[in-house]
């Protein structure tokens, strides 16, 4: 099963929360607790914040690059356009509302 390290409030975690469950995909949440948690998230993706999304042996950091990857891997039901102006003009508001 999916595994999403998250803050329950942070922004970023429930904007992959919600393509999750738009894409209707069974996941569990670990809560990371903040500072000491972060270590153990480091130890595993090399960074320390939150969202990191886990599939199978593979950690993705990053909203952005998890919904990327959560398209390629899960097509049902995509989430960024393809054909690539509307893509790139996604992205572009997306990074904006970041
Ligand atoms: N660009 C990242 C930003 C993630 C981010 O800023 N996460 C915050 C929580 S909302 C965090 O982990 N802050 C803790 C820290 O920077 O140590 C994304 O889109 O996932």
């Amino acid at each position: 099963m999916l595994e999403l390290y998250q803050w329950e409030l942070s922004q970023y975690s429930e904007k992959v929360r919600l393509i999750l469950d738009f894409k209707g995909l069974d996941y569990r949440k670990i809560e990371v607790t903040p500072g000491i948690g972060q270590v153990e998230l480091f130890r595993l993706t090399g960074q320390r914040q939150v969202p990191v999304l886990k599939d199978r042996n593979k950690y993705i950091a990053d909203s952005t690059e998890i919904a990327k990857y959560l398209d390629l891997e899960y097509p049902d039901r995509p989430i960024i356009p393809q054909d690539p102006k509307q893509r790139g003009l996604t992205l572009l508001i997306e990074e904006w509302a970041d």
